[in-house]
């Protein structure tokens, strides 16, 4: 068994459904590395067994919660206090390296070299580049670390109520520090209008290796007919269509059965 894992959180039955795409998503892309998802107990026990057919690990972990209203209200997403549940991510001491991704990500081809990386990599936020966006992250789980961050927590906050602006504070000197920590873009690329550069998605669409759901309109929200299968694409996704569908896809194909 590999010593590495892709590893992911899901606090709820809702961001559950992207969790078990994303992992199809994997298996499809062929990763050679185990699967790993962190849950809370407000995950339903149905819910649970879904994600243990395609998860090697389902690690229950208690909800952490930065309780940052203010920081979050400037984000205007109340509900992101708690992806600081993400920190548990460090614990999983059982491997030797891992890279986490939000239960919004899509991979769309196999990225396994991203375990040749060293803690911390990931790629520069779209809104603000000279921060990482915490979607997309390699990092070598420690209790030690898990604890460092966790007091660092405590004593400093985050600057935008998630675990985001901890992770930068934190790992602050990601910006200056070893060019080899930043990933290319192609491993964490925004898939919404407003924050992407259009006519370089266009240009680089083959070379997309993950793409990520970031803000408020998840795959999972969009509409979506059940008949002729096809999801109705708002304008601010409409470049990014046939991907959208593609999650679609994956969940008609690999994911709606196991609920029924
Ligand atoms: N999550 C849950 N339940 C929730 C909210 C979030 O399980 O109620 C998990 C899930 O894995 C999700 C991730 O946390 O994908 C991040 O939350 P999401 O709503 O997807 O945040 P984003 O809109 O992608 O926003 C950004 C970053 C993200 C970071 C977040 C807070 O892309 O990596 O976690 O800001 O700092």
């Amino acid at each position: 068994m590999s010593k590495f894992a892709w590893v992911t959180l899901t606090t709820n039955d809702t961001y559950s459904l992207g969790a078990l795409v994303l992992a199809h998503s994997l298996r499809r892309a062929k990763t050679a590395h185990q699967l790993a998802v962190l849950v809370t107990p407000t995950v339903s026990p149905a819910m649970r067994d879904r994600l243990k057919e395609v998860y090697n690990v389902v690690q229950e972990v208690n909800v952490l919660d930065s309780q940052d209203a203010a920081n979050l209200a400037l984000l205007s997403r109340p509900e992101l206090g708690v992806t600081f549940t993400k920190l548990h991510c460090w614990r999983l001491v059982q491997f030797e390296k891992c890279v986490f991704l939000d239960a919004d990500t899509l991979v769309l081809q196999n990225c396994d070299e991203l375990f040749e990386r060293e803690e911390l990599s990931a790629a520069p936020d779209v809104s603000w580049p000279d921060c990482f966006n915490s979607g997309v992250f390699v990092f070598r789980p420690s209790v030690d670390t898990f604890s460092q961050i966790t007091e660092f927590a405590v004593k400093n906050g985050s600057f935008d109520g998630g675990d985001q602006g901890l992770l930068n504070q934190f790992f602050g000197d990601w910006a200056t520090a070893d060019i080899k920590k930043h990933l290319p873009f192609v491993y964490n690329v925004t898939a919404y209008a407003s924050y992407c550069y259009l006519p370089a998605f266009k240009q680089f669409r083959d070379k997309i290796k993950i793409l990520h759901f970031a803000g408020k309109l998840k795959p999972w929200l969009i509409q979506f007919n059940s008949e002729t299968k096809l999801a109705s694409v708002s304008s601010d996704y409409a470049h990014a269509q046939d991907l959208i569908q593609l999650w679609w896809n994956i969940f008609c194909e690999n994911v709606i059965q196991s609920l029924s």
